[in-house]
């Protein structure tokens, strides 16, 4: 009956993760997958979230199905958290909020809905972008095509070139040339692999031509609070939803409530007015029932606890910011070792770039190398979750990058 199948390739990223635990070396590093490692080295169960849990428990309650759409409770606290308590968009009903099963759930169903409702339009990505977000669209039957976002340079070269960054003028150009109604999916922070993002002065010139061209952005947040804080970070969410366009925003918990597992995400769709959403929000709830009928109670419970509860939400603020902030501290200190060992070299990259992810420039060789030589696993494309350094084992990191660095 399958004998025909193709053998599966596998996933980039979590074959990688997978790899990696196999690797029996006792030095090993995974900067691989997007997931935050504390300083030594394991996945945290916030304190927020661990409280939140044992009142859940506490409470009893029931195991009964959520609604299609999820948790009234989740769902009215995501989008205080998305769009701002009594912004005027939810005060006139006019925002469509599902929970979803994390947020790669909300984006496909968003997908789903877009196929089915708006057939023809084709969704543009970033030029690099998460490679799932091509497989989730071209998944639900949706041409995928690129616009440009950023030039990595090349650290193979000799002596490295340097690249140009974010290439904002000629995705703006790009933009400018799409049919009305193209999906133009954008990280809303710490774009993913490059982590480079649009200033607020960018994000402020890109939506006119959004607006002009009448497209339908898609916004992908998945790392809210670490870039530069959670408010912070709902910044082009907030930004579109004051303009009054059309829009999509999926979000996650998996890394701001360290939730991974738990498959904690929302998907919401700012519509016209309330009638709109309405509509919205019925044909999304009919996707989903005809895919996995109803989300996880128990991400529900966590979520909208640690977003409510007046003496855990502040505890996980602080819980993000210090996430936040370890990572940054582990940017530093990778900065600072390379570039002792290569005083030639510009590492400023590593401070500039936000978010869980560095895009190294790294030629597949050489993170082949990284990974056969030193243990030191990085994604193909070079990006390196910089979450996953920590004092233990930065310097075995920087001493092997330099290695690498400046040869084929
Ligand atoms: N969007 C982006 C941009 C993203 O990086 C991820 C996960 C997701 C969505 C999915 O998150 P969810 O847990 O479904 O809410 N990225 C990391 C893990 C993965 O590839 O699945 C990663 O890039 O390593």
């Amino acid at each position: 009956m399958f004998q025909h199948l193709d053998p599966y390739a596998g996933d980039p990223i979590l074959s990688l993760n997978e790899a990696f635990q196999k690797d029996p070396r006792a030095d090993k590093v995974n900067l691989s997958i997007g997931i935050y490692f504390d300083e030594q080295g394991r996945i945290p169960v916030l304190d927020s979230v661990r409280q939140a849990e044992a009142q859940m428990l506490a409470e009893g309650g029931t195991k009964s199905y959520l609604p299609i759409e999820g948790s009234a409770a989740m769902r009215g606290a995501v989008q205080g958290l998305l769009f701002g308590p009594g912004h005027e968009a939810l005060a006139s009903g006019r925002v469509a909020t599902l929970q979803t099963v994390g947020s790669s759930g909300g984006l496909k169903v968003g997908a789903d809905f877009i196929q089915r409702w708006l057939p023809g339009s084709a969704v543009w990505v970033s030029d690099p972008t998460w490679d799932n977000h091509r497989a989730m669209f071209e998944g639900a039957g949706l041409q995928v095509h690129t616009y440009p976002y950023y030039d990595a340079g090349d650290a193979s070269a000799s002596p490295p070139r340097q690249g140009g960054g974010l290439r904002f003028d000629a995705m703006l150009a790009t933009l400018r040339t799409l049919p009305a109604r193209s999906v133009v999916l954008l990280h809303a922070c710490c774009h993913n692999p490059t982590g480079v993002d649009l200033s607020p002065a960018q994000w402020q010139a890109l939506v006119p031509v959004l607006r002009e061209r009448d497209l339908l952005p898609y916004l992908d947040l998945a790392y809210q609070g670490y870039g530069d804080g959670i408010e912070a970070d709902a910044h082009a969410v907030r930004l579109l939803a004051d303009s009054g366009m059309t829009f999509f925003v999926a979000n996650s918990f998996s890394k701001s409530m360290s939730v991974y597992g738990e498959r904690a995400g929302a998907l919401s769709v700012v519509c016209a007015d309330a009638a709109e959403a309405t509509l919205v929000l019925g044909q999304m709830k009919a996707t989903v029932r005809r895919n996995y009928s109803s989300p996880g109670l128990h991400a529900a419970g966590i979520v909208s606890r640690v977003l409510t509860d007046a003496t855990l939400r502040p505890q996980w603020e602080a819980e993000v910011a210090a996430m936040r902030e370890r990572i940054a501290k582990m940017r530093r200190q990778l900065h600072d070792l390379l570039a002792a060992r290569r005083p030639g070299d510009d590492f400023s990259y590593f401070l500039s770039q936000r978010g869980m992810f560095s895009y190294t420039g790294l030629s597949p060789a050489q993170v082949d190398r990284l990974r056969d030589e030193f243990g030191v696993y990085l994604v193909r494309s070079g990006r390196m979750c910089v979450a996953g350094l920590n004092s233990g084992n930065v310097e075995r990191t920087a001493a092997a990058m330099s290695a690498v660095l400046g040869t084929a």
